[in-house]
């Protein structure tokens, strides 16, 4: 009798990417390529103006298409990887940096972009932002914070102000809001950052910079709701009499009190890099203990290895 059934076949899905042209002499993507489905945000809506910034930086840095993927949770931001005719996954509310540190670790050769609402990485998602931060897991988070739920349509998020009416506060909210940058800078984010839709130039400034780093590096982007919070925004756009302000030059990013500091200045504060340091990413860590595994077992193949460890807890 055959055995056939019983037989494990080959692997079907291995895609041996093997262009004809060598890497450095193949052209990046442009806009046009990479660009997928209309995006289906409200006209007006600040996460537009994110989207095209994050083309503009695959066109800019001329990053190949199998070499960025593109992660996000649930929400109207988090919509993002829809857009992106790339690799990528929207994924569970909450649950995109999860997803994303699986990426990061077993690829390390990729740019993992993870993109965020404010009720995305700071409620439901707040565990896995905190603990993705203190392990310092290579990857860029753009939280787009628009102080409010958007695709549930206006509920009071964590970075909502107080005195926000909304359907779950409607006399107005009043929950101390948690402080983006402060919780990214004490929970151990090696890159923190911060700007706004409104000013294109200083979003792919801070993506260039956040993708350069080499760790978790975060940015907290303003991207206003047209629809849900018209106007959050206002004091931090001179267009409508706001103030821009950058972080001043002397600014010492890699002194965490002073970074600490800038965060807690009140709205609409100052933009730009507030925090930088180059501790050891968990990619690095992991890559040391599994080489050193790997050289004190030679010749043995990943799956006995792990064998020989579970065998030995027995
Ligand atoms: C497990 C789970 N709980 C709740 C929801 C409902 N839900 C979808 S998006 C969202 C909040 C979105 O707010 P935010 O992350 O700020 O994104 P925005 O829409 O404002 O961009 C909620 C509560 C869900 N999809 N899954
Ligand atoms: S509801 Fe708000 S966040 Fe969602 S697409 Fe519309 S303007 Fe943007
Ligand atoms: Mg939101």
């Amino acid at each position: 009798m055959s055995t056939t059934l019983f037989q494990i076949p080959p692997r079907q899905n291995t895609i041996a990417i093997t262009p004809s042209i060598p890497e450095a002499e193949r052209k990046g993507l442009t806009k046009k390529e990479i660009a997928a489905d209309h995006p289906t945000w409200c006209p007006g809506c600040g996460d537009f103006s994110v989207l095209a910034l994050y083309f503009k930086l695959i066109e800019k840095r001329k990053i190949l298409h199998e070499k960025i993927t593109t992660i996000a949770g649930i929400g109207c931001s988090s919509r993002f990887p829809y857009f992106v005719q790339a690799h990528g996954a929207h994924f569970i509310h909450g649950r995109a940096l999860s997803f994303a540190s699986g990426v990061s670790l077993s690829r390390p050769d990729l740019h993992v972009f993870a993109f965020s609402g404010d009720g995305d990485a700071f409620s439901i998602g707040g565990n896995h932002f905190n603990h993705t931060a203190r392990k310092n897991v290579k990857m860029t988070l753009v939280v787009m914070d628009n102080w409010v739920y958007g695709l549930t349509k206006k509920q009071t998020s964590p970075t909502s102000p107080q005195g926000f009416k909304s359907k779950t506060d409607q006399w107005g909210a009043k929950d101390r809001p948690i402080n983006p940058m402060k919780q990214a800078i004490s929970a151990g984010a090696t890159f923190v950052a911060r700007t706004t839709h409104t000013n294109p130039n200083h979003v792919l400034q801070m993506m260039e910079a956040a993708m350069d780093h080499d760790g978790f590096s975060f940015i907290e982007c303003l991207s206003e709701c047209v629809e849900f919070y018209e106007g959050s925004f206002d004091a931090s756009n001179p267009r409508k009499g706001g103030k821009f302000e950058l972080v001043p030059e002397a600014h010492d990013v890699s002194n965490e009190l002073a970074a600490y500091a800038l965060a807690g200045e009140d709205f609409p504060g100052k933009f730009g890099i507030f925090y930088k340091s180059n501790r050891p990413t968990k990619n690095a860590q992991e890559a040391e203990i599994i080489n050193d595994i790997r050289s004190k077992n030679q010749g043995l193949k990943d799956w006995q290895i792990l064998q020989k460890s579970f065998d030995r807890m027995k």
